[in-house]
């Protein structure tokens, strides 16, 4: 965000928790406001406070990012009673697309094919049993107000769904405060495929592709690419259209996404619809040409999109992975700390969005991501090779990564012949990642490094000239002795 800024000239606050003194967005803005202490409640979730900072800092508009009060339609509404511009959908949008049942009756008013099932909350388990007769099982349960899997269900016969009708029930209600729920009919092995909008004030909307978002974990997307492997012209059309049918009858403005399930038939259903620019919007960025930050701040000054649909071309092939610092081997537990060591990848077709630099502590208050590595090339197999090669440039010292999981998954074949689901990384980690993965060097290296240096003493200084030997072994043994 801050990039678009400075590339528009635009000047920039930024606003920190405690955690957050010397984050990166900090360095980059134009000039920063601490709001609180690191937990979000006191921070990053006081709008009031945000909104106090703006009217100090003299600005005209709020970008609010991914997360935290991104998608809340009171904080929307007061930033246009402060006369600040919030960039990103009307809080009128954000009401009826942030409730699940409203989004699926404006679903249906625009004619977009979605999951069989209800568009109102069950009012007990008989009508949950009355429905999924009706519909036939196996179904799922959801509730109205949530995203992430909280408050879902999956049932696979009748006896089961009253128990289930009650834990999903109570699951919404303790989450979300709303213990609506509706019913669907399970889908199964589904891709996840989302479609980008971009819609402006004046009543245009654009569809931006789709991105392929099937590689998750807990419903935390780990790979994501664009475009889709199964997605041709005429899928992407259709799903493109009902889109910004969507979008249009919701009176939406700005960025937003359209999520749906694909089947094997490639039959697709409407989700639900994220009122937010999203973390993966990168690699629709590298497909399009586009930068969608930009076209953000260009609606939201008034500006009528400055492109027409069929102007809107998809080229070659983009792969993002969303590094982390977590242990994939100790069950991707967050692993906070100094990074002692950043060797960032670059070269050809590289695009890295990078939250970090050698010298930061990755606070433990936040989700550990610690940076969105992109790779771009005219096929999915030169994008696919070009991630791997990059991942093999990346060194981060101090603190454990996701790294060599995404190595395992670029290599494996079903997920180079985009054989994928929402189950397929779940799959993959229950094989045991770690059998599948070829020899690593590094681990056994680690330890023959050790030795070398105990018993040679300090290497002496290369000589020009000298040859620098070119196996992988020995290129995993420089790197660990430089390793911090
Ligand atoms: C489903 C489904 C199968 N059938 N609905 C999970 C999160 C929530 N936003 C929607 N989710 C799903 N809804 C029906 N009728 C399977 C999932 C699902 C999923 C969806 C998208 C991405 C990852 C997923 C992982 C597991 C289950």
């Amino acid at each position: 965000m801050i990039r678009a800024c400075r590339e528009m000239g635009l000047a920039t606050v930024a606003v920190y928790s405690d955690a957050d003194r010397a984050a990166l967005h900090v360095l980059y803005a134009d000039e920063a406001y601490r709001l609180g202490p690191a937990p979000a409640s006191e921070s990053y979730l006081r709008g009031d406070l945000i909104l106090e900072i703006a009217r100090q800092a003299g600005a005209d508009a709020v970008h609010p990012g991914y997360g935290f009060l991104s998608e809340n339609a009171e904080f929307a509404e007061a930033c246009a009673a402060a006369g600040v511009t919030f960039i990103g959908p009307p809080a009128s949008a954000m009401r009826v697309l942030g409730s699940k049942t409203r989004a699926r009756q404006a679903a249906d008013a625009a004619g977009m094919p979605r999951v069989p099932g209800s568009v109102t909350g069950l009012a007990g388990v008989d009508e949950a049993v009355r429905v999924a007769a009706e519909i036939g099982y196996p179904v799922m349960l959801k509730a109205a107000a949530g995203g992430g899997g909280k408050g879902m269900r999956a049932v696979a016969r009748p006896e089961e769904l009253a128990a289930a009708f009650v834990a999903a029930s109570s699951e919404a209600e303790r989450s979300f405060g709303s213990g609506e729920v509706y019913l669907e009919k399970l889908i199964e092995r589904p891709r996840h495929i989302e479609i980008q909008l971009m819609a402006d004030e004046h009543g245009g909307c654009l569809y931006l592709g789709e991105r392929e978002c099937s590689v998750q974990r807990r419903h935390q997307k780990v790979i994501e690419e664009a475009p889709s492997a199964v997605v041709g012209e005429d899928l992407r059309r259709r799903m493109g259209e009902a889109a910004v049918r969507l979008a249009l009858s919701a009176g939406y403005v700005n960025a937003g996404t359209v999520e749906f399930l694909v089947d094997a038939e490639e039959n697709f259903y409407f989700l639900e619809m994220n009122t937010r620019l999203q973390v993966e919007h990168p690699v629709t960025e590298m497909v399009t040409g586009l930068d969608l930050v930009r076209m953000q701040l260009l609606v939201a000054m008034g500006e009528r999109l400055a492109l027409r649909q069929e102007e809107v071309r998809l080229r070659g092939h983009a792969v993002e992975c969303r590094i982390y610092a977590e242990d994939p081997e100790n069950s991707f537990f967050p692993s906070p700390g100094l990074i002692t060591r950043l060797v960032q990848p670059g070269g050809p077709g590289i695009r890295e969005d990078c939250g970090v630099y050698a010298g930061w502590v990755v606070p433990m208050d936040y989700d550990p991501m610690l940076s969105k590595l992109v790779a771009f090339g005219e096929t999915r197999e030169v994008a696919i090779d070009r991630m791997l090669r990059a991942l093999e440039e990346y060194s981060i010292g101090g603190i454990k990564t996701n790294i060599g999981l995404f190595r395992r998954i670029l290599m494996d074949e079903d997920f180079r012949a985009a054989k994928i689901d929402t189950g397929y990384l779940e799959r993959l980690l229950a094989a045991g990642w770690m059998e599948g993965r070829e020899a690593a060097p590094e681990d056994v290296v680690a330890v023959a490094a050790a030795l070398f240096a105990t018993a040679k003493g300090p290497a002496p200084a290369e000589g020009a000239g000298e040859r620098i030997e070119e196996s992988r072994w020995a290129l995993a043994g420089r790197r660990e002795g430089l390793r911090l």
